[in-house]
Parts: structure tokens; sequence; C-alpha cells
């Protein structure tokens, strides 16, 4: 009997506006650009996948126009008439022919996860070897761009049990200013929330070495990516200076960038991002050097949708152990969906869907009411 195999791939960008402008170091987000990935194979089924990446070309070397356009013009073409039962084999083929374009691959990887689980009826936790756990924590980020509101926004959301993390983007302004925004907010908010901030490369490691000490001080749980990202040996100096836990996110994409930063121990914690390593098995090999190393894990971003945040739950879901918990909170930040049935969020925490492949259903008029004209 032959295998089904792969008939076409469409990459739609899709437009939605987010509930609040969001502040990073790099940019503000009014809206998310998501690149919808629809793959249809010749046993009728159809997959699902995203690729999704911050403020254009402001995170990354990956923009959605051009993930989009190399889509089309590169991926489409190795994958259509591939067995579509064959995720490795499809994978290393697109390995060896595209170099990078890790958001893209992990897209594309996604709908060929959600075709064969679907056909198998099973969900992707359970194609990647079965689900340790149905939820994950979610923690929410605060970055109105205004302390006051940042304070508002964790008030309701503790007093709604949405969430009790809160990860604070710092870093567009000068350090004392960040500092002392930072401050304010764990004190409103003291014991009843954990904080946690985002530097996102912002600092250099003088000004990371002051700062850090500061933030120490005001009792916050973790740093992350304090410096620029190909300072590796700055992260390991402060791993070890400070008894604060450092984490490594935009330093790490891949498994090599996780032995490297291991060996050195450049960071306390690595952030897992299954765009960042091209994909689910890629982001749990990185897993695999982080346990060996005894290294944390945290379940990293890109600001997905709803079909990228399942994604990345799917491959998360089968960690042993996810000590700083995620933040799969990229739904919540948007202000529609284009799936059927919406993510359940609660007690600071996401349930994840058990259905077949990831457990979604694309809502075709939102998907042509959001979808780039
Ligand atoms: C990042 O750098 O971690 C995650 C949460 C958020 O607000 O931005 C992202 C990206
Ligand atoms: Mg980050």
């Amino acid at each position: 009997m032959n295998n089904p195999i792969i008939e076409k791939i469409e990459a739609i960008l899709v437009d939605l506006p987010t509930i609040r402008p969001h502040h990073l170091s790099m940019t503000v987000m009014k809206k998310q650009t998501m690149v919808i990935i629809r793959l249809f194979c010749s046993d009728g089924i159809e997959g699902i996948g995203e690729a999704t990446t911050i403020g254009g070309l402001s995170y990354g070397e990956e923009s959605p126009e051009s993930m989009k356009l190399n889509i089309d013009t590169y991926f489409a073409p190795l994958l259509v008439g591939q067995d579509a039962t064959n995720i490795h084999k499809a994978m290393f083929w697109i390995e060896k022919n595209i170099k990078g374009n890790r958001i893209a691959k992990s897209g594309i990887e996604t709908a060929l996860l959600d075709t064969h689980g679907k056909r198998l009826g099973v969900s992707i936790g359970t194609l990647l070897g079965g689900a340790i756990t149905e939820t994950l924590p979610v923690l929410w980020t605060l970055a109105s761009g205004n302390t006051q509101q940042d304070i508002e926004e964790a008030e309701h959301l503790l007093a709604i049990g949405r969430h009790t993390t809160f990860k604070l983007k710092i870093g567009w302004q000068a350090p004392e200013i960040s500092i002392a925004h930072v401050a304010a907010i764990k004190k409103a908010l003291g014991d009843r929330a954990k904080v946690t901030v985002d530097v996102n490369q912002a600092w250099d490691e003088s000004t990371a070495k002051i700062s850090i000490a500061k933030l120490q001080e005001a009792g916050i749980d973790l740093i992350e990516q304090p410096i620029i990202k190909e300072n590796f040996e700055g992260l390991a100096r402060l791993t070890k200076m400070f008894t604060v836990p450092i984490m490594a996110d935009e330093a790490l994409n891949d498994s090599t960038d996780a032995f490297k930063l291991a060996k050195i121990r450049g960071g306390d914690v690595f952030a897992l991002k299954i765009g960042k390593s091209g994909g689910l098995h890629n982001v749990l090999k990185v897993a695999a050097i982080a346990e060996a190393a005894d290294i944390s894990l945290y379940g990293g971003t890109l600001l997905e949708g709803t079909i990228g945040s399942v994604a990345s739950a799917h491959a998360f879901s089968t960690l042993k152990t996810m000590s700083w918990g995620t933040e799969l909170f990229g739904p919540l930040l948007l202000t529609d969906d284009i799936v059927k049935t919406k993510v359940a969020f609660s007690n600071a925490s996401m349930k994840i869907p058990q259905g077949p492949g990831l457990g979604l259903e694309l809502d075709l008029e939102k998907l042509n009411q959001y979808k780039r004209k």
C-alpha cells in the first residue's frame, strides 16, 4: 500500500490586533502577524501549523513576509510529492536543502505532525511519545509601557486567578527607570506574585552587573537575556555572579547553542521555543541537553497565536519537569482567534487540547477576515 503524500502547502499572512500595545526593548507591538500553514495530503487530511516571530525583523532574521515567500518558493516544492507520514524524513530533506529559517521549519513540522496525528487519531503529545501532563503553568507579561497600568493589570489577573507570575519587559528605557518600574511593581504585588524580567539583550555586561544586583535586591525571581545574544561568556559570568537565576533566551536556538552554553553554564535556566529551535523534535533535543547539565527549563513563546502555542504545549507536555513554567499566553494578547474552540486558561495554567493532532480546528471565516489582502 502506498503512503499518502503531501499535495499542497499554503502559507497565509494573518494580522491580528493586540489587546493593548506590547512594549519590548526592540519594538512596540500593536498587532501580531502570524504565518498560518495549511498542508493538504492525498488522503484528504489537512494539517495546520504556525510560523510567528515578533515585530517584523526586530527580533530575529526571519520576518513573516520572508517566511511566506520562502515557504511558497522553497519549502513547498521540496515537500510536495513526499511521504506525508514520515515526519523525520520530510524534515531531514528540508534540513538538507534549506539553511536557517528555523521558525518556518517549526511551522512546517507542526503541520506535518498535525496531519499525522489526525490520521492516526492521536494527539501530537502522543505522537511525541506521550504527554506527562495535560495542563501547563502559564505566566502573563506586563508590558503596557506604564507602571500604574501594569500594576492594575496584574491586580485584575490575580483577582480572577488567571495568573500568579508576571514577566516584565524592560530595557527600552534607561536602566534606572527600568529598575524603578520593576521595583514599584514588585512592591505593589509583594509575595502574592512572582515577578521576572526580560531585558531582551538591551544591556551591556557592565550595565547588567550593576542592574541585576539591584533587581536581586528588589526580590525579582528570574532575569532573562540581559545582554546581547552573542556574549555567551558574559552570560556565564553573570550566572556565576548572582544568586538570582539568569535565563538564556535569544542566545539559545538549537542543540548546538545549548551544548555550548551548557558547557560553560551560560544560564541557570534555558528558554525553550519551538520557533527558535526549528521545531518540536529539535526543542526536545535542547531540553535533553539542559536536563543532562542540570539546567532548569522554561517554556517560551514568540508570541504565537493558538496554533503555535498549542504546538509548543504539546512538546513541553512530554518533558519531566518545567520548573519555571511557561509563557504560552500568546492567544490572550490577541483580540480574536482563527480557531473554532479557544484554548482554556484558568488557575494560572493552560489546558492542552487532547483531540487528534493539535486538537484544533481552523475557523475559515475568521481566517479569511484577518488574512492579509
Ligand atoms: C521573549 O523575548 O521572551 C515572550 C513574552 C513576551 O512578552 O515576549 C516574548 C519574547
Ligand atoms: Mg525573552
